[in-house]
């Protein structure tokens, strides 16, 4: 029992989960990911914001790739870089770096990150995610959370 497994909420149907853990609005908000065995995120940019990501529990697959000039004439993604986090090592990612997306590599346990958004634009206006083959960018949502405070989000 770790002290942050009240906020570990794992939901196996999707790749990973988000947790709010705490947000103080207009300034950051703090999110606990579990990332399900084998799973990984789309490609996506962080809305002009600060995140850094700790690991709490297993190591993650973070690539990275240039932002296309043109989304969706330039063809595939252009990946800059690849690079494994383990336990207790801690990323900073921001749209000036690119994009990325994060994996789980391992093919039977979780993976846990603390992910601090700073300001917490994703939140209020949401993200791209780009399909790596053609670069094409769709924006999303990111308001939702699977739980908040430790309560699930039904
Ligand atoms: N940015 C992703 C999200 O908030 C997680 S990858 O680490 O930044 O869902
Ligand atoms: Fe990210």
């Amino acid at each position: 029992m770790s002290h942050w497994s009240e906020y570990a909420y794992t939901d196996p149907s999707k790749q990973y989960t988000r947790n709010l853990v705490y947000s103080v609005p207009g300034v950051f908000n703090l999110l606990l990911l579990v990332w399900n065995p084998g799973n990984e995120s789309p490609v996506h940019d962080h809305a002009d914001a600060h995140c850094l990501m700790k690991i709490l529990k297993g190591s993650l697959v973070e690539s990275r790739f240039a932002i296309p000039e043109r989304p969706g004439e330039q063809g595939p993604l252009e990946q800059t870089s690849r690079k494994e986090f383990k336990l207790n090592q801690v990323s900073y990612m921001t749209d000036r770096l690119g994009l990325h997306s994060v994996s789980n590599p391992h093919i039977t346990e979780h993976a846990v990150s603390l992910h601090l958004y700073t300001p917490p634009n994703a939140a209020l206006r949401g993200c791209h995610v780009y399909d790596m083959t053609n670069g094409v960018a769709r924006h999303v949502t990111q308001n939702v959370y699977d739980s908040v405070k430790g309560k699930v989000v039904k």
